[in-house]
């Protein structure tokens, strides 16, 4: 008797265990922070994807029209939208943000609400529509269109008063649903000055927190493109970098206290690095032009920038928890220039060698812990999506990665799994190499991506070590890689 009731208790015990370790789910994870919206994670994925500054000013060789500008000027000669796509889709870029309307007010397509526009120029005997040929250009090659919306217009007669607001909302209207999906909307800083403003010729200075009624316009582009996201100094998704140098922060959080910022505010590189305990999550977008300007000048086709300078641009933007989003100034004929697209295709050239190959896949990875119900091999997996937790009271975690045989590297790569919140506050990394570890880098946050160049060495091993986090730490992915040599 006695036994059997020990025989009960003990199996009955032990399949409770059995059940309990079959459907026991990994250790829920809390988000720190503010984390990304399902679309900003999307967008987050692109990295890298090309502005196009092609406009009246293209013609007069300005960067800023005065608005007095006549619609007579605006002529390509080989205006071909469909190179644009080709050579940003050969790039690695994921799509094209076009400056639809610019601080001059003339608009590339056929508006109802202005006579300024490509409807009154000689360019397809005015039955053109630069943004539909445009979006079907970037339908055919798989790439993402996104519009840059001027909200500063020194044409309209009405700048500065509430009609305008209006001007500005009908147009985007016509922007956001006659064109197919947009991925993005641009909203610039600039604005309210000296201008035409239907021949009053004078200085308009509008109250910048207050005057374009943003909330309004926001739910509105909410409302027609919901997967939109939308760029301003301010967000609501995405903010400015703080520079037009194409260089973001060393340490940047996407967290920011988003109620203290707003457009065009004049010094809002205070705010470029971002705050760890900040309210909203609003990541940067670093834009820079591939020439000094961000129209076409003549005189600048011989300063585009090299293969070296565009390298550094892409370390410290995408791999400074950043988004490239690099400027292309089509010429008088409507195309991409020959010098421009050189220097793209040799950074695309120098991308693919240096990321082809990640010699962390297949490898060994040891982890300092590693949070109930997670592997360590998610960090090697090149999956986004999956992702790896130190446990809850490790906040300083170590990660060595082993390699089975020596290689010779000089990039290392690390992504935050953003969903859970930026955790990272400050990381470095060694390298085991000719049998003695030594550190190579000490840097601040992660976020998205980082990516560290060092000297070019033989390695055996590789760790990471977190110094400070404002929790236990989340990591989707790693990489080590061979970038080649630049000559130039
Ligand atoms: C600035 C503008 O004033 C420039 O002309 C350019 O469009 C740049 C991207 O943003 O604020």
């Amino acid at each position: 008797m006695k036994h059997r009731f020990l025989y009960i208790i003990t199996t009955t015990a032990l399949s409770i265990l059995i059940f309990l370790s079959c459907t026991s789910s990994p250790t829920r994870i809390t988000t720190v922070g503010p984390s990304p919206t399902t679309h900003q994670l999307e967008w987050q994925k692109l990295e890298y994807y090309a502005f196009i500054h092609f406009n009246m000013n293209t013609f007069t060789n300005k960067e800023w029209g005065y608005g007095d500008e006549k619609p007579e000027q605006f002529n390509p000669s080989e205006l071909d939208t469909r190179q644009w796509a080709r050579v940003a889709k050969e790039s690695g870029m994921k799509g094209i943000i076009i400056t639809a309307k610019h601080h001059d007010g003339f608009a590339l397509w056929p508006s109802d609400y202005t006579e300024h526009s490509v409807k009154n120029s000689p360019w397809r005997e005015g039955k053109g529509d630069l943004i539909r040929e445009l979006s079907e250009a970037c339908k055919e090659y798989g790439l993402k269109l996104g519009i840059y919306l001027s909200p500063w217009d020194r044409n309209h007669p009405a700048y500065g008063t509430p009609e305008y607001i209006t001007y500005f909302r009908n147009q985007l209207k016509e922007l956001l649903t006659e064109y197919g999906e947009i991925f993005e909307v641009w909203f610039d800083g600039a604005n309210g000055g000296d201008g035409y403003y239907g021949g009053a010729n004078e200085v308009r200075k509008v109250d910048k927190r207050k005057y374009y009624d943003w909330p309004t316009t926001i739910e509105m582009v909410r409302e027609l493109q919901p997967q939109a996201v939308i760029f301003s100094d301010a967000g609501p998704d995405i903010r400015w970098v703080g520079n037009e140098k194409g260089y973001a922060n060393e340490t940047t959080w996407s967290p920011i206290f988003r109620d203290s910022v707003y457009g065009g505010m004049p010094d809002f590189q205070r705010f470029a690095a971002g705050q760890e305990n900040g309210t909203h999550w609003i990541p940067t977008e670093t834009d820079v032009s591939i020439r000094p300007g961000w129209y076409y000048h003549p005189e600048q086709d011989d300063q585009v920038k090299s293969l070296a300078k565009l390298v550094d641009i892409y370390y410290n933007s995408v791999g400074l928890n950043s988004s490239l989003l690099l400027n292309l100034p089509v010429d008088t004929r409507g195309l991409v220039h020959e010098n421009d697209q050189a220097s793209l295709y040799a950074l695309a050239g120098f991308l693919k060698k240096t990321f082809e190959r990640n010699f962390f896949l297949e490898q060994q990875v040891k982890t300092s812990s590693t949070e109930k119900g997670y592997s360590n091999t998610a960090l090697i997996d090149q999956d986004i999506d999956t992702y790896w937790a130190s446990n809850a009271t490790d906040r300083t975690p170590t990660v060595e990665f082993q390699l089975e045989m020596p290689v010779e590297v000089n990039t290392f790569m690390i992504q935050e799994y953003l969903p859970l919140g930026q955790r990272i506050k400050s990381f470095s990394l060694e390298v085991l190499s000719a049998g003695e570890w030594k550190t190579v880098y000490e840097g601040t946050t992660i976020g998205n991506k980082r990516l560290v160049r060092f000297d070019t060495q033989t390695v055996e091993a590789v760790r990471f070590k977190v110094n400070e986090s404002k929790a236990q730490v989340v990591l989707s992915n790693a990489g080590l890689y061979r970038a080649p040599e630049i000559n130039n």
